[in-house]
């Protein structure tokens, strides 16, 4: 007798056993979480690279209006009005160029454009708030030719050459090395400017040794921080330039010996370090060859993820030894040469 195997197909198992299923479902999930853990990742590189970019979009965009601007510092108008600052070694510092919006060039009146001062200038101290200069109304119309550039009253014409909330620099062109005073304008008519001095002042005039004076008001790009640091706004003329900056800081270079060379890094370059403060009221912008700005931008958001990343100082600006707070940073340095300055004449 033979034995015969089985008849039919041979038993074939349908489904997993539960180790197999475990065995999948463990490996799927390691798959996921990879693919989500990458993803996550992915997307936290791109928002750090996004803002990074964004930060050094800003910075590059208004450093290169800043120089621009100090570049053309002192255009058309006296050198003892072409620039101004407040200095600062516990915040940031603020600048003041004059503007040249309001002047059509004229090679005849290089030099010499700017609204003369006829009521008495107060020297040595600082002077009250809402201070009144008077003007003469001949010279209002900086450039001469008939137009204004400011419609502060906001009827359609410009009825004058200061912006109301702009800066203002006045000097003495009969004596620049008598410094320099500047601020804001709260009035104006081609007669009158009401204005709050905030930096600089005019030493008082000797008068055996001084010309007479010429005392001479120009409109002004002031560049400063907005308020309160935490804001981080950076204004001109009160206008947004950019938010998240940190910092905002000045420095000045003279050729005081006038031997061609800037001089050695003692008071002649104010505002570069620790106790070596500007005071415009004891610079003569005819000497001055170099402005140096700093300016510290950090990123929209922090990264949870970046452990340094701290407040970055330049000049004579003390370190406030906040520590790391996460935000990345970037910062830019510009030199800038005002070819208008001490070359009266040129364009
Ligand atoms: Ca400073
Ligand atoms: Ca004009
Ligand atoms: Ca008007
Ligand atoms: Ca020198």
């Amino acid at each position: 007798m033979r034995w015969a195997l089985p008849a039919g197909p041979a038993r074939r198992r349908s489904g997993f056993t539960l180790i197999e299923l475990m065995l999948a479902v463990s490996l799927l999930s390691i798959v996921i979480l990879g693919t989500f853990e990458s993803l996550t990742r992915q997307h936290k590189t791109s928002i750090v690279t996004e803002n990074v970019v964004e930060v050094q979009q800003n910075v590059r965009a208004i450093s290169y209006l800043i120089e621009r601007e100090i570049r053309m510092a002192g255009f058309m108008v006296p050198n003892a009005v072409s620039i101004c600052g407040i200095d600062s070694i516990n915040g940031p510092d603020e600048l003041f160029i004059s503007e040249s919006e309001p002047i059509v060039p004229d090679n005849a009146r290089a030099g010499d454009m700017g609204a003369r001062v006829t009521s008495n200038w107060t020297t040595g101290n600082a002077l009250p708030a809402n201070f009144v200069l008077t003007l003469d109304g001949a010279t209002s119309d900086l450039d001469g030719d008939g137009n204004y550039f400011y419609d502060n009253d906001g009827n359609g014409t410009p009825e004058v050459d200061f912006r109301v909330g702009g800066g203002f620099i006045l000097g003495d062109m009969a004596n620049p090395h008598r410094g320099t005073a500047c601020g804001i304008v709260q009035q104006a008519t081609p007669t009158q400017l009401v204005v709050v001095q905030t930096g600089g002042n005019l030493v008082p005039l000797n008068p055996a040794t001084d010309a007479a004076e010429e005392i001479v008001v120009v409109p002004a790009a002031h560049y400063a921080m907005n308020g309160a640091v935490a804001t981080g706004r950076l204004e001109r003329n009160g206008d947004l330039l950019a938010q998240g900056v940190d910092d905002f800081q000045i420095s000045f270079f003279f050729d005081v010996d006038d031997d061609g060379v800037i001089d050695a890094p003692t008071a002649e370059e104010p505002g570069t370090l620790a106790g070596n403060l500007y005071d415009a009221a004891n610079w003569d912008n005819t000497t001055l060859k170099e402005v140096r700005f700093s300016l510290v931008v950090r990123t929209r958001s922090g990264d949870p993820d970046f452990n340094n990343g701290a407040f970055m100082t330049f000049e004579n600006r003390v370190d406030p030894g906040l520590g790391p707070d996460g935000f990345r940073r970037r910062a830019l340095v510009a030199a800038v040469r005002p070819r208008n300055i001490g070359t009266i004449g040129s364009i």
